[in-house]
């Protein structure tokens, strides 16, 4: 097992590995920059070194201020978290080339599936479903306009670097392609220095629902069963849960099954999400692989009662898994609490929180690094803390969920809590009536506190 842990991360995910990390017996460095010195994280961790300025470029995403901050205080083993350097396959080689285990897949599994392409690709061979299309980049419109009449419209256009929606065009006709392609192709440009475009049939109200996988070391691969995380808005997720209502155990042995070969077909190693499409219809199809632990992470520990965490460490220490599959013994839901306003279209809402007390009780859960006289800063990511809720049914996680955001006070900056009490009054989300486009047609006029 690892002797010290260095975390390359802040926030509530660099505190959540921290305290698993004490449980295991590890030791911990923390890793900060000058805005976050009052962080819980660096306070929690064993040791803790300032590495630069508030911008992420120079700290939290700066690869040799990060190395050496290994090097000095002699860590075996780095955890990325999520975010930042977390699916950097650079980073990857470069912690093997130093003999510091990454803790994650390797870096040909991280670019592998980080391509869409040649992800795409590898699902194919492996034999798990996915959305017909173009099977690989797209030379020209022309091509791309024979391809969307065989397999029909509509279809989407995607960028092959891309994900979060950067650089996806919908086109309904042969009249809208050119225009369609040549925005998509600027976009992923602009965004990733990658202007690789594909092209599929376009799935209409989709879900999204997600398999939570780990490999070992050894070829083995087991599911973890689904979350649906089909409430998000602009591609940010902001309500995920499992099981799936949408799941039947039928399907979830034909999910399970693909998102096991999925990882097989790459001798995945570590712990991983398989993402799918599900149309109204149940039919499923690989959408993308993430290669890190996951922000929603938590729903699964919940119904499995399970430490993600652990079982990332464990693998990445060369320990085998036992190959066992798992179904949710439980419902779990977790709101993510941004700082944001609700009102002004989520605009983020930095500051110090004047006054900050948290829910408790049976079966409530909050991950957060923030507490009363903390000061959010502007530089990164607006979550703040996830409320996750555990019960029986989702009946009664729903009841919990509302009672439990009652109970939440955050004073001095505004948060997603409004929207989230709005949302768990919906009679279709109360229903588990929804899909990707639910927040499209959502009155945000009701989150009003
Ligand atoms: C799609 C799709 C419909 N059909 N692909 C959005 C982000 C990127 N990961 C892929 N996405 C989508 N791909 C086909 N062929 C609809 C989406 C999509 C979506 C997917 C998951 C969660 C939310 C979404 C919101 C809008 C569109």
């Amino acid at each position: 097992m690892f002797n010290k842990i260095l975390i390359a991360n802040r926030g509530e995910i660099a505190l959540r590995i921290i305290r698993t990390c004490k449980e295991m017996g590890i030791k911990t460095v923390a890793i900060y920059s000058k805005a976050d010195a009052e962080s819980l994280h660096v306070r929690f961790a064993d040791e803790a070194v300032c590495i630069g300025p508030a911008q992420s470029s120079e700290s939290y995403l700066n690869i040799p201020r990060i190395m050496a901050a290994v090097e000095i205080t002699n860590s075996d083993a780095v955890h990325p978290g999520y975010g930042f350097l977390a699916e950097n396959a650079v980073f990857a080689e470069i912690c093997k080339k130093y003999g510091v285990k990454f803790i994650g897949p390797t870096a040909e599994m991280i670019q592998k599936m980080g391509d869409k392409v040649t992800a795409k690709d590898t699902m194919i061979k492996a034999g798990v479903p996915v959305v017909p299309g173009s099977n690989g980049l797209l030379k020209d419109v022309a091509q791309g306009i024979k391809i969307a009449n065989q397999i029909g419209y509509p279809v989407i256009l995607k960028a092959t670097a891309g994900g979060g929606g950067k650089g996806m065009r919908i086109v309904r006709n042969d009249g809208e392609f050119d225009d369609a392609w040549h925005s998509a192709k600027q976009e992923a440009k602009a965004s990733f220095s990658n202007d690789g475009i594909y092209v599929e049939k376009y799935v209409e109200e989709p879900r999204h629902i997600e398999f939570q996988i780990v490999g070992d070391q050894f070829g083995n691969v087991a599911h973890l069963s689904e979350r649906d995380c089909s409430i998000q808005r602009r591609h940010q997720k902001l309500v995920e849960e499992s099981p799936s209502p949408f799941m039947t155990e039928k399907l979830r042995k034909k999910m399970g099954a693909a998102a096991i070969k999925a990882g097989k077909s790459i001798n995945y190693e570590g712990v991983g999400t398989v993402e799918f499409l599900v149309d109204k219809h149940r039919n499923f199809y690989f959408m993308e692989m993430n290669t890190r632990i996951q922000v929603e992470h938590p729903v699964t520990e919940e119904v499995i009662d399970h430490d993600l965490i652990k079982e990332q460490i464990k693998v990445a220490a060369g320990i085998p898994i036992t190959g066992k599959n798992y179904e949710p013994l439980l419902h779990a839901i977790e709101c993510r609490i941004n700082a944001e306003d609700v009102c002004n279209g989520f605009r983020p809402s930095p500051g110090k929180i004047t006054s900050f007390h948290s829910p408790k009780g049976h079966g409530v859960r909050v991950d957060t690094h923030v507490y009363s006289s903390y000061s959010v800063p502007p530089f990164y990511d607006s979550m703040i803390a996830k409320l996750i809720c555990k019960a029986q049914t989702r009946e009664e996680c729903i009841l919990k969920m509302q009672r439990a955001l009652d109970e939440f006070i955050i004073e001095g900056i505004k948060t997603t809590v409004p929207f989230h009490k709005a949302l768990m009054r919906n009679e279709d989300f109360r229903k588990g009536n929804f899909d990707t486009g639910f927040l499209n047609h959502f009155d945000f006029g009701e989150c009003k506190d």
